[in-house]
């Protein structure tokens, strides 16, 4: 028998009531109860860091072989290293008002792009972000550079909030590619000091606080901003590229199996525009440049943390809001449902576990929904009963430990995907779909929706998408679609979009 949408989440939820209650059980009156994430009698600080569009060109998840980041892969090996790990949504303001409120956007509604501070108090009044949730709750919390998206810091959240120094950055387009005179479609070095770039004193501010004496649990949120547009960084972090930049495996053909409404997300126009300009390889270079130099800035920040009075008692969550595309499907930035969009860089160190093997990797699909719940379980607190998502905690005990929630990716409303270990299967608001076998296929190359040998497959992981959806909030929304979404000048127009 076939379940229906609705049963097959009513499944999830019980068995995750149901694996809840078995853990409580069988952990009380044990040994094992002191070690449990929620058990602590202190609670550990949390270090959070936030990364901004980066994809899995990193060295701990091998999606690009030049790929330099010697800072996170010794984070990652030290903690667990979630190796298919999804955003909620392939952008930023979706991606972040999701993870920060513990909510689906199918729950929320909040699909497309809005500025924190112009979301209507009528949608905020039902939620509290992970920070306000952590302060009130005894945490002191500490945030610079980008949490949310939008920059308006309140007193409601933080203890403390760093705003960066505004410098204008001196590019040299010369040593690199830019469109026209755009600072935003910049991809090339910059000639300023280190510390006039606002990665470098959003770091500074983290070791800061690191260095206080604090009397009570400390929350600090790092949100580091590149490798997000305009790919432009420090010249020594291009120095440690060569000139030739190896481009992913791209098939010619790809979008002939892909229906209108994916074909529809990949943005053509870069990619034209790049093939036309010969600019690939050095808006490559330039992306790989800015990774590495945020786990430069990143690596700072670890670095004193472990010489820190906190570096036993503090959990490191780091994570990428969402993916990137980089040619492949011809398909630049992220606004899709493909692997490069959703696909993120996920670690979770508990530095309390000092005698913990290095090296763990969780290969089950998961998603960052399940941030909210992980950080009030290592807190010790229940968090909010309509936060979705499970706490991960007990995969970081133990990594072969079944996520029973999915990992659900949502672009607008209507269009979802869910990754699980071997597949990804999309469907899109007018019913047309993809399926992909990553076994076989990792590039998803490959529709199979329309393959009856998978038919089962395809009926099981669709009946995991959602089948009721929060209507659009239409208070706030900054800008609306897929291409405006990442121009910022067209949100002084917003009024003129409708
Ligand atoms: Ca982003
Ligand atoms: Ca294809």
């Amino acid at each position: 028998m076939t379940m229906t949408p609705f049963f097959a989440v009513a499944r999830f939820l019980c068995r995750r009531i149901a694996l809840g209650l078995f853990a409580g059980a069988a952990l009380s009156g044990s040994a094992v109860l002191a070690q449990s994430a929620s058990a602590q009698s202190d609670p550990p600080n949390i270090l959070f860091i936030a990364i901004d569009d980066m994809n899995d060109w990193v060295g701990f998840l091998g999606g690009h072989p030049q790929a330099i980041t010697p800072n996170m892969d010794r984070l990652a090996r030290k903690g667990v290293n979630f190796t298919n790990a999804h955003c909620v949504a392939p952008a930023c303001s979706p991606s972040r008002n999701a993870l920060l409120f513990g909510v689906e956007p199918f729950h929320s509604g909040l699909y497309p792009f809005y500025n924190f501070d112009e979301i209507h108090d009528d949608v905020l009044e039902h939620y509290t972000s992970l920070p306000q949730f952590l302060k009130e709750n005894g945490y002191g919390t500490y945030g610079a550079g980008k949490i949310h998206h939008g920059s308006k810091a309140l007193e409601s959240e933080w203890s403390d909030y760093h705003v960066a120094e505004k410098h204008e950055l001196n590019l040299k387009p010369e040593a690199g590619y830019q469109q026209g005179n755009s600072t935003k479609m910049a991809f090339c070095p910059t000639s300023n000091p280190l510390d006039e770039h606002p990665d470098y004193q959003v770091a500074s501010y983290g070791i800061d606080v690191l260095k206080r004496s604090h009397d009570k649990p400390f929350f600090l949120a790092v949100g580091i901003v590149k490798p997000h547009l305009a790919f432009v960084c420090p010249q020594e972090f291009f120095d440690l590229y060569p000139e030739e930049i190896e481009p992913p495996r791209i098939k010619a053909d790809d979008h002939d199996d892909i229906p209108w409404a994916g074909r529809a997300m990949a943005n053509i126009n870069d990619d034209f525009r790049y093939r036309n300009d010969d600019a690939w390889n050095r808006v490559r270079r330039a992306y790989l440049a800015c990774i590495s130099w945020a786990d430069y800035n990143i690596g700072r920040v670890l670095d004193e943390l472990e010489r820190s009075a906190y570096a036993d008692n503090t959990v490191v969550v780091m994570l990428s809001d969402h993916g990137y595309g980089m040619g492949e499907k011809r398909h630049f930035r992220k606004f899709a449902l493909w692997e490069e969009a959703t696909r993120v860089p996920f670690v979770i160190w508990d530095a309390r576990e000092a005698t913990a093997p290095v090296g763990r990797e969780v290969d089950q699909g998961v998603s960052l929904i399940n941030v909210y719940r992980t950080i009030a379980d290592y807190a010790g607190l229940a968090a909010p009963k309509y936060v979705d998502g499970v706490s991960l905690a007990p995969q970081v005990k133990d990594p072969s430990a079944q996520i029973d929630y999915p990992a659900i990716t949502t672009w607008g409303r209507g269009n979802y995907t869910v990754r699980e270990k071997q597949w990804r299967y999309i469907r899109y608001f007018d019913g047309s779909e993809e399926l992909y076998s990553h076994r076989e296929d990792p590039d998803e190359w490959n529709n199979q929706a329309a393959n009856p040998e998978y038919a089962s497959v395809k009926k099981r992981l669709a009946a995991i998408l959602p089948t009721t959806e929060a209507p659009l909030v239409r208070e706030g929304i900054s800008l609306w679609n897929v291409v405006d979404a990442d121009q910022p000048d067209l949100e002084k127009t917003k009024g003129k979009l409708g």
